[in-house]
């Protein structure tokens, strides 16, 4: 705890060597009242959730595996927007402790060089009209050498180590990630989501280019344009713009 430099993002600490999943972990403890600010990592989950119970890789010690409880006070539609806003206080954390430049592809990966490096699992529980909490999910492969990851992830999945080619400091970089969330959280309490979503922008690897979008209830292809301020993407199609509020979007080579 005594290296972290965040006020309001790791005010309680829960450290696990095992558990299924840190988001799991957070969700019963912000059920339980835990403050706003409380983090839960583990060196370790055996099962670690990505969207729509996919799974996701998380060997004991090799990465970041990380939860966030925040209690804001918008509106229980804003909070689809905070995969966005973390995935550029991560992708700007990334940059500042280590030099590596990653992009982002809509809506909640982090990429280097056609590979996921980071994956985000935003989760929300409302009552009435407000939001009672919010978990953030952060998985960042740190230490992982290439080889180390499942047949499945060989050509898809990347980790700092592989790609610098040096071990990295976890909790240091941890505390980077705490800084960088906090003061994007801050700002968008503040002042809205308008500047962040314009900065999500400039890290983005997704606009400009021909996508094929798997969405909810159908699958089209077209060349995503932009986000609108609701952090949808805007998809044009044949048949007009697209807006994609949530779904599953590849690149599609050129
Ligand atoms: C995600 O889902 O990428 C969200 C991942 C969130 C993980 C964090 S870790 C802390 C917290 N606790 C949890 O239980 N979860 C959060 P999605 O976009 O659905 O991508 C899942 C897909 O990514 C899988 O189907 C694999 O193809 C791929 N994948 C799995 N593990 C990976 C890894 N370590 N690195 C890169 N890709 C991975």
């Amino acid at each position: 705890k005594s290296v972290l430099k965040s006020d309001l993002l790791g005010k309680e600490v829960v450290h696990f060597f095992d558990t299924d999943s840190t988001n799991n972990e957070a969700k019963k403890l912000a059920a339980d009242g835990a403050v706003e600010g409380t983090i839960v990592v583990s060196e370790a989950q055996n099962s670690g959730r990505g969207r729509l119970s996919r799974g996701f890789f998380s060997p004991a010690s090799k990465g970041i595996w990380l939860s966030v409880i925040l209690r804001p006070s918008f509106a229980p539609q804003h909070a689809s927007k905070c995969t966005l806003v973390t995935a550029v206080a991560v992708t700007k954390a990334i940059e500042k402790f280590t030099g590596i430049r990653c992009g982002i592809k809509w809506p909640n990966d982090i990429f280097y060089e056609g590979k996921k490096l980071v994956g985000i699992l935003t989760e929300m529980n409302a009552e009435m009209d407000a939001v009672n909490y919010i978990v953030i999910g952060i998985g960042i492969n740190v230490n992982i050498a290439q080889a180390e990851f499942p047949e499945e992830l060989q050509r898809i999945a990347t980790s700092l180590q592989a790609i610098s080619g040096n071990a990295i400091e976890r909790k240091e970089l941890l505390s980077q990630v705490l800084v960088e969330l906090e003061s994007a959280y801050l700002e968008i309490l503040k002042n809205g989501f308008l500047h962040i979503l314009n900065e999500w922008k400039t890290y983005s690897i997704t606009l400009g280019q021909a996508v094929n979008v798997i969405g909810i209830d159908q699958t089209f292809s077209g060349i995503a344009k932009d986000i609108d301020e609701d952090g949808a993407l805007l998809v044009e199609t044949e048949n007009g713009v697209e807006r994609v509020l949530a779904g599953d979007v590849s690149i599609r080579p050129k």
